[in-house]
């Protein structure tokens, strides 16, 4: 059957319909409507589309093939019989019994896996899958669907590193079925507006618009460096020394302030007046991870009283969302108690979705929840603090990324090294290559013999970086257009 034969055939059958207004799933009016779930109770058609796809897949490179239940699990189960391919697939509804996963079928870790599917529409629940994959050690690279009934999901699943191969798209039905005469010029102009008033939707939907993230990438390309000093300083002679030398070459400093021997109230003060004077951000790396009221008394009270100095802080999600709600929503219980909110351009944080360490016990499952809490909270959350093995594994994670966040990157010096506590470095042009927009550097700089002289060279390089790779911006254009 070609791709023509195809068209006609699904439009003949009702399984594609133009002409009258159909309420989707969603509660959206669509001009069109395309149901391919049916297609299993008509053989010659189940068994024509099925040829179409393993010729399709046959080209491509994978060890185990999987269908997203239920529509394309059918096709999945045909593909895999003929190529002689084992099948795998994800269920639908978590198990809550016996031995085993969300993923039924045998597989080792590092397979490549291919995904059928019958459409696509934004791609997003593609990508869901893939990440369900991954967590479990797959590789998944390829997805196969029937129709791509959008006209951006290609694109924007290549941007986030996987192919998406269709055997019909929707403009090819819509050229198909006007020559044929079976719908108007008006339906194809109806369709057309709909899915793109449909896929700008979906983008605002991924765009994010975070205060800081804003602020500091503007001061980043303003100041021409992505540069974040991690000054761990354990006393504030030396950390005043330091940051003084090097507050011309930076965007922010990172500050673990309960390093400092001599704390006392007048060291945020001084903080925040050289940041004003040498215009850089203050990132308290506090790294919050507790229930969200003790997050809240350690972040406004105490002796450090962050929430008045720094303009943004760390946070581990693993004590669920509640956290975010203690540090940065309102006091229930009145601000005497916890001090006030912290103002919406300072009270915003990075969550720690990959750490440098060897050893450490995030996975990729705990990444994939990290970035939907930010995602879904992006009045508060600038972004994400991660690392990379190597340049593709940072690439594949900073795609993952909602637009408008940024990622920072903490384990850069100016060659891939280690230290003896399990600290592992990437390099600072890999790491800008893989898509970090700050890089946190410690002692790479303060540990230099001259650390002045390796701020500026840690700044000229990486903005080097920055320009060459990504012609010197660094927040995306469509996340500042929001
Ligand atoms: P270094 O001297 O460049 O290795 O310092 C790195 C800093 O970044 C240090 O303050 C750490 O606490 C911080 N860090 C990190 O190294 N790796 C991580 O995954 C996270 C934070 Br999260």
């Amino acid at each position: 059957m070609t791709p023509r034969e195809l068209i006609l055939s699904l439009e003949t059958s009702g399984l594609v319909r133009f002409g009258t207004q159909f309420v989707l799933k969603s509660g959206k009016v669509s001009p069109f409507y395309i149901d391919l779930r049916n297609v299993v109770s008509r053989p010659d058609l189940f068994r024509n589309m099925s040829d179409m796809l393993t010729e399709k897949i046959r080209g491509l490179e994978f060890d185990v093939i999987s269908g997203i239940a239920y529509t394309a699990l059918p096709y999945a189960a045909v593909v895999a019989e003929r190529l002689g391919k084992p099948l795998i697939f994800q269920r639908k509804e978590e198990k809550s019994y016996g031995l085993g996963g969300s993923i039924v079928g045998d597989f080792k870790p590092g397979d490549k896996c291919l995904v059928i599917d019958d459409l696509v529409t934004t791609g997003e629940s593609k990508i869901e899958t893939a990440e369900c994959f991954e967590a479990a050690g797959l590789i998944v690279k390829d997805f196969v669907v029937f129709i791509d009934r959008s006209l951006h999901a290609a694109a924007d699943m290549e941007r986030r590193g996987y192919n998406l191969h269709s055997l019909v798209t929707l403009e090819e039905i819509l050229h198909t079925l006007q020559a044929e005469k079976r719908i108007s010029a008006c339906d194809v102009s109806d369709a057309i507006n709909f899915t793109k008033s449909l896929d700008a939707e979906n983008a605002l939907e991924r765009c994010i618009d975070n205060p800081f993230a804003r602020k500091l990438s503007s001061l980043m390309e303003r100041k021409k460096t992505n540069l974040i000093l991690s000054l761990d300083a354990s006393n504030s002679r030396d950390f005043f020394r330091l940051l003084e030398a090097a507050a011309s070459e930076i965007a922010m400093v990172k500050v673990h302030v309960d390093i400092l021997e001599d704390f006392d109230p007048s060291f945020p003060v001084r903080l925040s007046a050289l940041a004003e004077e040498g215009d850089f951000y203050i990132l308290a790396d506090r790294k919050f991870a507790d229930i969200g009221n003790t997050a809240r008394l350690q972040y406004r009270g105490g002796m450090y009283r962050i929430a008045d100095w720094a303009d943004s802080v760390t946070v581990h999600m693993i004590s669920g969302n509640g956290i975010l709600d203690g540090l940065f929503g309102d006091s229930p219980q009145g601000e005497a108690a916890y001090g006030p909110r912290p103002s919406r351009t300072r009270g915003s944080a990075f969550l720690l979705a990959r750490m440098s360490s060897k050893g450490n016990l995030i996975n990729e499952g705990y990444t994939r929840k990290v970035i939907e809490t930010g995602r879904t909270h992006p009045q508060w959350v600038a972004g994400y603090i991660g690392h990379g093995t190597t340049v593709s594994d940072l690439r594949r994670f900073r795609d993952k990324l909602p637009r408008g966040q940024l990622l920072l990157m903490p384990g850069v010096q100016l060659q891939q090294g280690k230290d003896n506590l399990g600290q592992q470095y990437m390099s600072l042009e890999e790491a800008i290559e893989g898509g970090a927009d700050g890089v946190i550097v410690g002692r790479g700089i303060y540990g230099a013999a001259d650390p002045l002289s390796a701020a500026k060279m840690y700044r000229e390089q990486g903005w080097r970086a920055v320009e060459t790779i990504r012609g010197g911006r660094i927040m995306e254009a469509e996340a500042v257009a929001v």
